[in-house]
């Protein structure tokens, strides 16, 4: 069991995991009273994972995630007001109440949001360090998703970017037993996910995503690989959601008793019992950061009540409309004319055309000929040049010898 840090980061850790919670409980009030529109996704349960992966990221650092989110922003710094105006759909809100509860985004913050699109988060991870990495910027990004989205196409397709162009990109993921209402063991072949992106060259680890400080120490050590290695790797945090997947969730593909059993592993309570115990926080304390969270959310939702709702005539603001893309068109009509994109690529400057040719370079490819590694076992790529010389030599005295 890792040990408890000092008195401050214990009372910060738990005053975050605390405001969440409450937050949270509140939203889905706000929801049912029909406050909250669209879809609600409620993280309650899996406060200890989201604060301890924020809790080890520095603010230059980018963290992106799912539409299961307001905690994440909460916890990366974002006024709770905002996200509760976001949800309430008004101006103060995150993005002017345009988003709703499953597009949170702070910028500010380098919070990259909020995706409804299950996995669709993963590319735009492999992006942001893509551009970190361009930039010349020592930020990491932490790409955060659930289990569900490990069975995504664009999984495989980023865990093979990342370790392949050696992104400063780390990857957890929020294995709360289910996608929807499909348990882990009805919907991935391999069970043990920390294991699912080993073959693209992504290393992984499990922990217990109910323990705050486990949580910190796995994925401080992932972003130091990030970081410092530039090493990608996946992280596997078990949590639970002790709501339904959304506002609408008869939960029928769960046992009452197993919902129990998590509730006893409740990673508030369990964390702020180990502070007291050790002497390390007060009774007083722990109440004072619940009754500080319950100030706090009574005030964001008197703020998001407050906020008046979007203009009519500011209905098509901050549209993405292809006038303002510069580059290749959305919809290509094919007709016989050369098309915008390509009139573009054979324009394309110099400087652009070199640092395309050289991405095949940027991940390390090999010169000259390649052998077989199927008919001669392990490419030479790799070995050290005296044992490389060595095969090579044996390799074409067997060639010799069969012709
Ligand atoms: C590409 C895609 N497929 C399906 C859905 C419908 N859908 C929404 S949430 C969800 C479950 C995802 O589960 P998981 O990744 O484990 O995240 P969790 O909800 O447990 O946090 C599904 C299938 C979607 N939004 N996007
Ligand atoms: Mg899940």
């Amino acid at each position: 069991m890792a040990d408890l840090p000092d008195a401050s980061t214990c009372y910060e850790l738990l005053a975050r995991m605390a405001l969440i919670r409450r937050f949270e409980e509140e939203a889905g009030r706000q929801y049912q009273r029909a406050k909250a529109g669209g879809f609600l996704h409620l993280a309650i349960g899996e406060e200890a994972t989201i604060v301890g992966t924020t809790s080890v990221m520095d603010e230059r650092d980018y963290l992106i995630g799912t539409y299961r989110t307001h905690g994440h922003a909460i916890a990366r710094g974002t006024d709770p007001k905002r996200v509760m105006a976001e949800l309430f759909g008004r101006v103060g809100g995150t993005s002017g109440g345009r988003g709703g509860s499953m597009h949170i985004f702070d910028r500010e913050r380098r919070f990259m949001g909020g995706y409804g699109i299950v996995g669709g988060n993963l590319p735009i991870a492999a992006g942001l360090a893509l551009s970190s990495e361009y930039k010349g910027e020592d930020a990491v990004t932490v790409c955060m998703f659930g289990d569900g989205a490990s069975n995504t196409g664009n999984f495989g397709e980023t865990m093979n970017l990342a370790a392949l162009w050696q992104l400063p990109v780390f990857f957890l993921v929020e294995n709360n037993l289910y996608g929807m209402g499909t348990s882990v063991e009805r919907h991935s072949a391999q069970t043990d996910l920390s294991k699912k992106a080993e073959g693209y060259g992504i290393p992984g680890q499990r922990v217990d995503g109910m323990d705050v400080l486990a949580v910190r120490e796995g994925v401080a050590e992932g972003i130091r690989q990030a970081r410092e290695e530039r090493r990608p790797t996946l992280l596997e945090a078990f949590t639970y959601r002790y709501r339904g997947h959304s506002a609408a969730d008869p939960e029928v593909y769960r046992e009452r008793e197993e919902v129990e059993e998590w509730r006893g592993k409740d990673p508030i309570e369990l964390f702020a019992r180990r502070c007291v115990e050790a002497g390390v926080l007060g009774e007083r304390e722990v109440q004072e950061v619940r009754e500080k969270a319950e100030a706090r959310v009574n005030a964001a939702v008197e703020a998001a009540d407050a906020s008046p709702e979007p203009a009519l005539d500011s209905l098509y603001e901050s549209l993405y409309v292809l006038d303002s893309a510069a580059g290749w068109y959305a919809v290509d009509e094919r007709s016989p004319e050369p098309h915008r994109g390509e009139r573009e690529e054979a324009e394309m400057p110099a400087t652009a055309r070199e640092l395309a040719e050289a991405g095949a370079a940027y991940a390390g490819q090999p010169h000259g000929p390649r052998s077989n590694p199927a008919v001669e076992g392990e490419p030479v790529e790799g070995m050290e040049p005296e044992v490389a010389a060595e095969r090579e030599e044996v390799v074409e005295e067997t060639e010799e010898a069969e012709r």
